[in-house]
């Protein structure tokens, strides 16, 4: 169905342009009764339609809000609010200017398969296990890293060798980390607890489906028996598994270097305790004799935590491996007591927390060295014996932060918490919205799980990237995810349901990123561990936020998990040979875009080219250069989006500097602002000679005052800059082109379009 609809949104009339990637939607779509807002970039339409797909009936109409403009992306955009169209079926939006955005769907069951993927990301994470074709499909592989004789570092204060089997691999390199293991099964049985219904037995389709217990449990439990071996006799817990360095990119079977127990601390023994602790209650009712493990394992890590409250790891001088380091533990006791508490109703837990108090005032969004809050989610929705005054502080607390984050997504520009952009910033939107779901738990106000709804737009494609951040799922997917497995195994298409970590302005990977802009510091390339890595920390809140959702808005019929026997269509991933990404052109040259697709499918459709964030053109897939128009002197970006027949598409960006042959220099009474040429027809370039450095902003508006297009370039110099304006948008007649330099009023011209 797919296939008709996008191709008919394309080709149905010359009315309906393309330029998909001027509206930003949720790329697999929406529940009916979700909210629905698409991101415009196209900021000269004003209204827009949805048709129904393949008859292109409007059924519904809508103006966009005003403009808005994004400081940490550079775009200005307008919303499309769509949330009154209810009706299930396949559409897409069109703009007053024409253009139309790619096809989405409106369906009660959305979410589900990627949410059955995310989960089923860990069955393609299990250490010393083999993958077989059952239920791994065409990702099948063989077992790797038995760690059947693990070396003791000398950090752990042992000698010799001991077991560790099983557990996943904590992101795209084969460690197994205890700190990171902590938030991740945390996510994983807070779905179970709060929706024990959902990825029941026989319904995710790994080896232990049809075993009785609901799959999630079992993929977790995989977790928990590697997590066993990592506590020592004195009760404290080892830091991780790891080999010395990181391996090649080679698959699991094929890194066969000495893996080691690393180091013990307070952060890992605590973490471990609050998930065993939480394994005991969970696990009781179908293996009571692990339960009994579990809680004894917990205690015994936290007596051991008491006796050293802050040991923190560091890296040993030989291990070069992630360090997960933290020196911050009141978080971890904090966490730990309340799964403690409620497992077992000791006092002596109460006794902590109720010393703490002030603790439970302040919920903070949880993050892998952050961990306060998950002991306040859980206390605040597993019954508990916590004094009825604390409790209500902890729900307040909750619900006080939801209430903020609720409106950051309802005023911010692209509808998104002020999380800010770092390394694995989607796990953390997913966490954000992880607490607002549990927002709506609490209060059962609907808002709250709007917002939540929001923040999974954004990671399937309303946001600035235009990407889809999950392996596989939205029109748009991560392509190259730096995960060994799926860059080793030689299939184009990389293993489905995973959580790309995101925008990250940090790139601390060297990689060179075409767009700067702390939104969109995103690399799809395998080698970006900064910005495009995997991990199950990003990957739980993920499973938990996309559970939770189709728990609440969809129907209640079959599950769906991810096909996986069958070669999926593969997007047409593009080659940019140039201009190349950091080179410098001069001006005088004219500029030529050389590109190749490559689709496994032999289906590659067209091209669309962007050039400065705005639209350009669109040309057939078997184009292989391109010339453009002569760009003025300064950076540019050029990026280039390939789709297929079946509507798959990919990104690759470019940024090069135009540079004068001579040297621009002002001279005296050379004016302000000057617009070439004038009467313009599709395009006029705006020369200014800015007196000062500042910030420039440019506003053209009609002669009524009506805004129409509003550009910023932020530190700007004494050197003269010409920024071209497309008219192609712009009715016959007359405007006004005012400049400001850092808010005061420069220079106003007028202009005419013919
Ligand atoms: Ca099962
Ligand atoms: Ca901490
Ligand atoms: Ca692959
Ligand atoms: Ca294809």
């Amino acid at each position: 169905m797919k296939i008709i609809a996008v191709i008919l949104c394309l080709t149905a009339g010359s009315t309906l342009l393309g330029q998909y990637m001027d509206i930003r939607i949720n790329q697999l779509g929406y529940y009916p009764q979700a909210p629905k807002i698409a991101m415009i970039k196209q900021t000269q339409a004003t209204s827009f339609s949805v048709l129904r797909l393949p008859d292109s009936a409007v059924v519904y109409n809508g103006n966009l809000t005003a403009v808005k403009y994004d400081a940490d992306s550079g775009d200005s955009i307008r919303w499309a609010d769509f949330s009154g169209l209810t009706t299930e079926g396949r559409y897409c939006i069109r703009l007053s200017t024409g253009t139309t955005s790619l096809a989405f769907q409106i369906s009660a069951d959305i979410l589900r398969e990627v949410a059955y993927a995310s989960l089923r990301s860990y069955y393609y994470q299990r250490c010393s296990y083999e993958l077989i074709q059952p239920y791994a499909g065409i990702w099948s592989r063989k077992a790797g890293h038995p760690d059947t004789s693990v070396i003791y570092h000398s950090s752990t204060g042992r000698t010799g060798k001991g077991r560790s089997p099983k557990g996943w691999y904590d992101a795209g390199d084969y460690g197994k980390y205890t700190v990171n293991a902590g938030i991740s099964v945390a996510n994983l049985l807070q779905v179970y607890e709060l929706f024990p219904d959902y990825f029941a037995d026989s319904t995710v389709s790994i080896p232990e489906s049809g075993n009785g217990i609901n799959d999630l449990l079992d993929e977790v439990r995989f977790e928990l028996d590697w997590l066993a071996t990592m506590q020592d006799t004195d009760g404290g817990v080892f830091h991780k598994v790891t080999t010395a360095n990181f391996s090649g990119f080679i698959m699991p079977e094929a890194d066969i270097a000495d893996r080691y127990f690393i180091g013990k601390g307070t952060a890992a023994t605590l973490d471990f305790s609050a998930m065993m602790a939480m394994a005991g209650r969970i696990y009781r009712p179908f293996d009571s004799v692990f339960a009994d493990q579990c809680v004894n394992m917990a205690r015994k890590a936290w007596q051991w935590a008491v006796k050293h409250p802050s040991v923190a790891f560091k890296n040993p001088a030989d291990i070069h491996t992630g360090e997960y380091g933290d020196n911050s533990f009141g978080d971890e006791f904090l966490w730990a007591a309340s799964e403690l508490l409620i497992t077992t109703n000791d006092s002596a837990y109460l006794q902590y927390l109720r010393s703490k108090a002030t603790s439970l005032q302040t919920y903070t969004v949880p993050g892998w060295p952050n961990v306060a809050g998950l002991g306040l989610q859980s206390l605040a929705t597993i019954p508990n014996s916590l004094d009825s005054n604390l409790l209500a502080t902890v729900r307040n607390a909750i619900i006080s932060r939801c209430k903020t984050l609720r409106n950051e997504i309802s005023t911010s520009p692209y509808r998104i918490t002020q999380t800010g952009f770092f390394w694995g910033s989607n796990g953390a939107y997913a966490q954000t919205g992880v607490t607002l779901v549990y927002g709506f738990k609490l209060t059962g106000d609907s808002s709250y799980l709007k917002a939540a709804a929001e923040l999974a737009d954004y990671l399937l494609g309303k946001n600035a990237t235009g990407y889809s951040f999950f392996t596989y799922y939205g029109t748009v997917p991560v392509m190259n995810p730096h995960h060994r497995p799926s860059y080793a195994d030689n299939i184009v298409m990389p293993i489905p349901g995973f959580l790309s970590g995101g925008p990250n302005p940090g790139r601390q990977d060297n990689v060179q990123y075409a767009w700067l802009q702390p939104a969109k510091s995103f690399a799809d390339v395998m080698e970006s561990y900064a910005s495009n890595e995997v991990a199950i920390n990003w990957n739980a809140p993920a499973t938990f936020l996309l559970a939770a959702l189709d728990h609440y808005y969809g129907n209640k019929q079959n599950y769906i998990y991810p096909p996986i026997h069958t070669m999926p269509n593969c997007p047409p991933t593009i080659t940019l040979t140039a201009p190349a990404l950091g080179s410098s052109l001069k001006q005088t040259d004219s500029v030529s875009i050389l590109f190749s697709l490559r689709d496994p499918d032999n289906n590659a459709s067209f091209v669309e080219i962007y050039v400065d964030n705005k639209y350009y053109t669109t040309v057939p897939a078997g184009t292989k250069t391109l010339k453009l128009y002569p760009l003025p002197v300064g950076e540019h970006i050029i990026s280039i989006y390939s789709f297929d027949s079946e509507g798959k598409g990919h990104e690759k960006s470019t940024r090069f500097k135009v540079v004068s042959a001579v040297n621009v220099k002002i001279e005296k009474n050379t004016p302000l602002m000057s617009l070439f040429p004038n009467p313009a027809e599709n395009r006029i370039t705006i020369s200014i000679n800015p007196p000062a450095d500042g910030n420039l902003r440019i506003e053209i508006t009609s002669t009524a005052g009506k805004s129409i297009v509003r550009l910023d370039k932020e530190a700007i110099t004494t050197t003269a800059i010409e920024i071209p304006v497309d008219l192609t948008y712009f009715g016959r007649g007359t405007y006004v082109v005012t400049a400001y330099l850092s808010n005061k009023r420069l220079a106003q011209a007028k202009m005419i379009v013919n």
